[in-house]
Parts: C-alpha cells; sequence; structure tokens
C-alpha cells in the first residue's frame, strides 16, 4: 500500500496522508461503532479556552471489535513498520470525536512532549489518524508543521486548559517552518511522527469530526520502570477483511 513517495514524505515532512486506505463499507461500520462505549476504556473531556469539548475515549488493548481490526490491520501494522523500519507494538489507540459546532480545539503538541514521561527513550513512535468523517479546515481537520519531526522533542506544560508545547519555542517553530492543514476523506490515513507538532481547530461546521488513531511504540523501545501503555508484544495482524467479518458476526449497534 504505501510507495516509495510516501515513505521519503514521510521522512522528509514527518508525515503523510495516504487516501482510500479504508473502504467506504468499511468506514461506514466504524462510523456506526464510533458512539458505543469501550470496554476497559477511559473517555477524557478535552476542553479549549473558547469554553467548546472535544471527545477522546482511549484503551490499549487490542480488543475482538471492529476497532480492534484496524489497530491490527495489516494496512495500518506493516505501513507503520515500514516508516519505523521496525517491529512495533500497540501502545493505545483512541477515538477523537469533535461534535458539530461544539468540538475543541487542540493545543500544538508532540504526542512524544507526552511519551517520553511514560519512559521510553527514543522517538521511535508513531500515530496512525483514521478519518471517518470528511476532515475539514471548516471542521477541526489536524494541523501539522512540516518537518517539525527533526526538531528533538520540545518542552511540554500546562497551555490553557490542556497540555501543550513550550509557547516561546513553538512561536519560532511556526515562524521558520509550514503549516499544513490535512484535509482527508473518510477512509483515509494521516501516519505521523511523535515528534511531529500538530494541533487542531475547533469545528465549527454542522457535522461531526470523528477520527481513531492507533499509536505504536518500536518494540526496541521498552518504556523503563515499568511505565507505558499497552503490552510489549509483537501484534498478531488481523485478517484484512476483518472489519467486515465483525459487523457480519455482531451487527451494527443500534
Ligand atoms: O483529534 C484531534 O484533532 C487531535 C488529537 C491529538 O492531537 C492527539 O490525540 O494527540
Amino acid at each position: 500500500m504505501l510507495t516509495a513517495e510516501h515513505i521519503r514524505a514521510y521522512d522528509r515532512d514527518g508525515f503523510v496522508l495516504v487516501p482510500n486506505v479504508f473502504t467506504p463499507e468499511e468506514v461506514e461500520i466504524l462510523q456506526a461503532n464510533a458512539g458505543r462505549e469501550r470496554r476497559d476504556g477511559t473517555v477524557h473531556n478535552v476542553t479549549d479556552s473558547g469554553g467548546r469539548m472535544s471527545k477522546l475515549a482511549a484503551w490499549t488493548d487490542i480488543a475482538e471489535d471492529v476497532f480492534g481490526a484496524v489497530t491490527a490491520s495489516p494496512r495500518i501494522v506493516s505501513a507503520a513498520q515500514l516508516l519505523l523500519r521496525e517491529e512495533i507494538y500497540h501502545w493505545h489507540s483512541k477515538l477523537s470525536i469533535k461534535q458539530p459546532r461544539a468540538g475543541a480545539a487542540w493545543e500544538w503538541h508532540q504526542d512524544y512532549g507526552y511519551w517520553y514521561n511514560d519512559g521510553c527513550l527514543y522517538p521511535n513512535m508513531i500515530s496512525c489518524m483514521v478519518a471517518l468523517d470528511p476532515s475539514t479546515r471548516e471542521n477541526g481537520c489536524l494541523k501539522v508543521v512540516a518537518g517539525s519531526h527533526l526538531l528533538g522533542r520540545c518542552d511540554h506544560g500546562r497551555v490553557a486548559s490542556q497540555t501543550g508545547a513550550d509557547p516561546e519555542r513553538l512561536a519560532t517553530v511556526l515562524e521558520r517552518l509550514p503549516v499544513q492543514y490535512c484535509e482527508a476523506a473518510p477512509g483515509s490515513v494521516l501516519f505521523f511522527h511523535c515528534n511531529t507538532f500538530h494541533s487542531s481547530e475547533p469545528n465549527l461546521s454542522e457535522k461531526p469530526r470523528r477520527a481513531f488513531i492507533c499509536c505504536y511504540n518500536a518494540l526496541s523501545n521498552l518504556p523503563y520502570g515499568g511505565k507505558g501503555h499497552g503490552k510489549p508484544e509483537p501484534i498478531r495482524q488481523a485478517p484484512d477483511d476483518a472489519i467486515l467479518r465483525f459487523e457480519a458476526s455482531v451487527g451494527t449497534p443500534a
């Protein structure tokens, strides 16, 4: 699925958007399941300075369900392994939901700004963001700073009600490097490096902006001190048609 050009773009920019990774039929199943409560998951309310709120449901297992089928999908796992050049394990997965006209903005941050504190020595970690709805500037698509994965990890602290990148350093990063809005069609996947600065704006539209984000760590990068997320073991990849199979065996939730 990944071409040599995708890999070159990721190495150069710290992100690459790959269209049509999941089919419209698969996306429809994921959308139908996006509102369901997850077993063992944690739901965070993410608020912004404008008083808006987004929902982030996160979990560390790879469940026998349609989202587990995405986390263990050969389309995602083999692409993430190619981009990291290493065998990977599941760190965590999350559903990021911005409700119409209410979904909050996310402050600029690097995922490794958080994960460094979870005991990982190297930034050999990746996020794979699957668009479940059309992701546009109006509904708060992800924005990234191209090339920022090469800057190293920046300090993070409290920014408004969130954890964000150090404002002084961030201001210079934004002055010197280009920001790109990653508008994405449903079923596409944005792969981005854990040191890539990213943020998103509020959802000002009448439609939800839902995304499913699977995150992985290199197996050689086990956190110290018993910290970290997920089980550090190779991922047993799901059959390529696992989303359709789970749906056929369980059915769409009412
Ligand atoms: O969903 C979004 O717009 C941003 C999510 C994000 O940055 C994260 O989960 O680290």
